[in-house]
């Protein structure tokens, strides 16, 4: 009997300053309605998606960066999310910029069961950008002032039907995050982004190539699941996929607006990479691979 996880990537269109919370997170819930006529399982929903994209600017005041971020989820403004995935009996999973009780800021995403009890948590590794004022760039990309490394390196959960995990954006283009999560047996891995059409220091790099070389190479799905459109004066990226662990896009977005993709994704088709060409245990050669977790930069060859 196959295994058949139905998932809807909730692409989301634009959300500007001005949008207040409630507002987002009723267009959200539009898509899990939709999402639940479809017979959707879970539904994915983008990086940071509960305002616009704020790391774009250099800000001083801390009330205004504390603006962006959350204390408690569920909070008052978030909870019909939780309320309609209980109803629904659909699971979810959400990226916001979380503030700890401690004073931790993370880029944060959680994994929510059909309940709608958080089961699984990822902070965000790979924080791209930079962390000093730049202001003479069209526009800034300041994740490394506004959040701390992730903590809680990559973790895979039951719950859903299958061993699910997360990322979050850049992550994707890190062959290390999907192979902590492969190491775990995921099946599939949900991941959010703000991409920028034109992220100044290399404006021609390739969005989907990443996905579908983790995808295979790890023997699982990968959703992937944009907050585009223009926001704010930047334009971001669409294409939100659901690929296969046959490396293949298998659904994509067409527009650059809210729109959900559904697929029923069948779990036992990453079976035959994880016993065969993938089987880790038989083939892997960690020994061989220290480089890769005992140095970070790259060097040059001797002589
Ligand atoms: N939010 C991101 O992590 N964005 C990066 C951009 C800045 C390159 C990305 O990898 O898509």
């Amino acid at each position: 009997m196959s295994r058949i996880v139905t998932v809807g990537a909730a692409q989301m269109g634009a959300i500007q300053r001005a949008h207040s919370r409630r507002e987002v997170v009723s267009r959200m819930v539009e898509l899990m309605r939709e999402a639940a006529s479809h017979r959707c399982d879970l539904v994915v929903f983008p990086e940071l998606t509960l305002t616009t994209f704020f790391p774009r600017w250099w800000m001083e005041s801390q009330e205004e960066i504390d603006s962006f971020y959350e204390r408690e989820m569920p909070s008052n403004e978030t909870a019909p999310l939780f309320n309609e995935s209980a109803r629904l009996g659909i699971g979810f999973s959400l990226g916001y910029a979380e503030l700890t009780p401690e004073g931790q800021r993370f880029n944060t995403a959680i994994l929510v069961n059909k309940s709608a009890e958080i089961v699984g948590k990822y902070r965000k590794i790979h924080l791209p950008g930079h962390a000093g004022h730049e202001p003479w760039r069209a526009f800034q990309h300041l994740e490394k002032r506004y959040f701390e490394v992730g903590d809680l390196s990559w973790g895979v959960w039951n719950g859903l039907g299958g061993p699910m995990g997360m990322m979050i954006c850049n992550d994707r283009r890190w062959p290390e995050s999907y192979r902590v999560m492969g190491l775990q047996s995921v099946e599939m891995i949900l991941l959010g982004y703000n991409t920028p059409r034109h992220n100044p220091p290399a404006p021609d790099h390739d969005n989907q190539l990443v996905m579908q070389a983790g995808a295979y190479q790890n023997g699982t799905w990968v959703v992937g699941v944009a907050k585009c459109g223009v926001e704010e004066g930047c334009e971001m990226i669409g294409g939100s996929s659901i690929i296969a662990p046959t490396g293949e896009v298998i659904g994509q977005a067409l527009t650059q607006e809210d729109e959900l993709v559904v697929a029923r994704c069948d779990l036992d088709l990453t079976k035959s990479y994880k016993t065969t060409i993938f089987n880790f245990d038989m083939h892997r050669q960690p020994d061989q691979y220290r480089r890769i977790v005992e140095q970070r930069g790259a060097v040059s060859p001797q002589g």
